[in-house]
């Protein structure tokens, strides 16, 4: 490869296209990293809004609050007000897997429910139409639960989701029905759906009911969605040895093991940006810490297990799970090391949501891969830089728009899980309980950080990197594979995984191997090299 430019010269690269205020504005969100003895890096310009006609990979809240949070719970009816479209296509397309219990058991994903609002319905409002959807779906399908998701002309029309709720709710007593106003102008990004969906689901499902699932280690996993199978994974792994999964929230999970999911005795984060309020709220209300984990990469998830074994502080776990992960590596290194053979100092670039961009650094590293450029779609300045940031980030209309919830201990179900001195002792062992360093810390310097990366900026980076994988989504896919580049889907997977855990992590190697040795690349000669079909200037050139 060619010597690259610095750092700081591609940074100009892609923002001199740009008028001035645009310029000014990119800028911030464009960082070179850098990183301090205790951590500290650059600060990062994150979760404002998107500079209108710029391009952008973000979704918006009604995808962050249906599609992301509640979606993979299978037994929760969901009903979409809204136009058909919304409904259609959050419907699966996010891969999220799920396992009944048994033939007979309620799984309500195969389904897209949705009011299919009309213009009759945005004239004349749309309430009668949803109070007859909630009747419908009652008279078919008996749910303990239904959540009603609000698009865009739910909330420019004036529909009371939550006033039907509450009535339909009076009518049907034995079903527990609620409304997210997720409408997907809310906020900036998904990012504001997330929030919507924590509150609701603190507020109307959790501590409803006192199921308990045997087991002596007991703990949910937070912001863990099944992807292509992914939480299976970790089922299996932490099952296999002792340790009981309570809730999932929300791959493979259910209403009611929501509803009971402060019968745990720890929560343990995988995605920090989708769920980080759901685990602060519950420790403030039942006084269940919460720690971080990454569960992407072999010897993170190593690491990861070891974390658990330790906060459970039992002799026999911490053995068994060591005796496990022995067990597991030896598959590992052997597919690891072939791998690595074929993939050694290749370069890759990582934009995708609010947490896989950091957490899929790690599995490229086992085969090698270098990360020289990375960044998230919709994370906040804590994903970036560590929670440490939290109280100096500056609240603007935007955030104010979602509502934080004010949390205190429950009187009678409050319980404090570890005393002060246990919790002391296990966070000068390293345990650091309700943080998370962020992507950047754990990035070398002089990487590139880029929050909300558009369509311009791709292009560039590919022209001035070339680097040998992409990982983002479908949106990118094809655009960039035209550039003779192999793109990696962090979102989907590309129809294949699970990459979460052990077994993950083998799977992820053969796939990369696969993807970015194969010679198909070289032979793409995209139309633009012969003929530039279209051609244009921007409008201030
Ligand atoms: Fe969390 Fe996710 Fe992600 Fe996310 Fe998402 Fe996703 Fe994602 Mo797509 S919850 S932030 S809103 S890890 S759907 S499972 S892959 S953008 S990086």
């Amino acid at each position: 490869m060619a010597e690259l430019e610095t750092p700081e010269v591609i940074k100009q690269d892609l923002i001199n296209k740009y008028p001035v205020k645009v310029a000014r504005r990119r800028t911030k969100q464009i960082v070179v990293n850098e990183v301090g003895d205790q951590e500290e890096v650059p600060e990062i310009q994150s979760n404002i809004r998107t500079i209108p006609g710029i391009i952008t990979m973000r979704g918006c809240a009604y995808a962050g609050c249906k599609g992301v949070v509640l979606g993979p719970t299978r037994d929760i009816l969901q009903i979409t007000h809204g136009p058909i479209g919304c409904s259609f296509y959050s419907w699966l397309t996010r891969r999220n897997q799920t396992k009944p219990t048994s033939d007979t058991a309620p799984n309500y994903m195969p389904y897209a429910m949705s009011t299919d609002m009309q213009d009759e319905n945005i004239i004349f409002g749309g309430e009668k139409k949803l109070k007859k959807a909630i009747d419908e779906a009652i008279a078919l399908f008996h749910p303990k639960a239904i959540g009603i998701f609000s698009t865009c002309p739910v909330g420019l029309i004036g529909d009371d989701v939550h006033a039907v709720c509450r009535e339909m709710e009076a009518k049907y007593p034995d079903t527990n029905i609620f409304g997210f106003s997720c409408e997907g102008y809310k906020g900036v990004s998904q990012s504001a759906g997330h929030h919507i969906a924590n509150n609701k689901v603190f507020t109307e499902v959790l501590g409803l009911s006192d199921m308990t699932k045997e087991g002596k280690f007991r703990m949910n996993m937070l912001g863990e969605y099944n992807i292509g199978g992914d939480a299976f994974e970790l089922d299996r792994m932490l099952s296999d040895v002792g340790i009981t999964v309570h809730s999932t929230f929300s791959g493979n999970s259910t209403y009611e093991e929501f509803a009971s999911a402060q019968n745990v005795d720890l929560n343990v984060v995988m995605c920090h940006r989708s769920i980080n309020y759901l685990a602060d709220m519950m420790e403030t209300k039942w006084g269940i810490p919460w720690f971080k984990v990454n569960f992407i990469g072999a010897e993170s998830s190593a690491k990861s297990m070891r974390k658990i074994a330790k906060y459970f502080g039992d002799a026999e776990l911490i053995a068994t799970v060591e005796k496990f992960i022995e067990k597991e590596m030896v598959e590992i290194s052997k597919v690891r090391e072939d791998v690595k053979s074929r993939c050694n100092g290749k370069t890759a670039m990582l934009f995708v949501g609010g947490s896989r961009a950091h957490h899929y650094q790690e599995l490229l590293a086992e085969i090698g891969i270098r990360t020289i450029a990375a960044g998230y779609e919709f994370a906040h300045r804590d994903d970036y830089e560590g929670r440490k940031v939290i109280p100096s980030i500056k609240v603007d209309a935007d955030t104010r728009n979602i509502e934080e919830l004010t949390v205190e201990r429950d009187p009678v179900s409050y319980r404090a899980r570890k005393s002060e001195e246990e919790l002391k002792a296990l966070s000068d062992e390293g345990i650091r309980f309700g943080d998370y360093e962020g992507m950047m810390p754990d990035m070398p310097s002089d990487t590139l950080v880029i929050d909300d990366l558009n369509h311009h900026e791709t292009e560039v980076l590919i022209e001035k990197y070339h680097p040998d994988l992409f990982c983002a989504g479908v949106k990118e896919k094809y655009v960039v594979q035209k550039y003779g580049i192999p793109l990696k889907q962090l979102h989907s997977y590309d129809y294949q995984g699970p990459y979460a855990g052990f077994k993950g992590a083998i799977n992820f190697y053969r796939d990369i191997d696969r993807l970015i040795n194969t010679r198909i690349w070289k032979m793409i000669n995209p139309p633009w090299h012969e003929e530039p079909q279209l051609t244009a200037k921007y409008g201030w050139e």
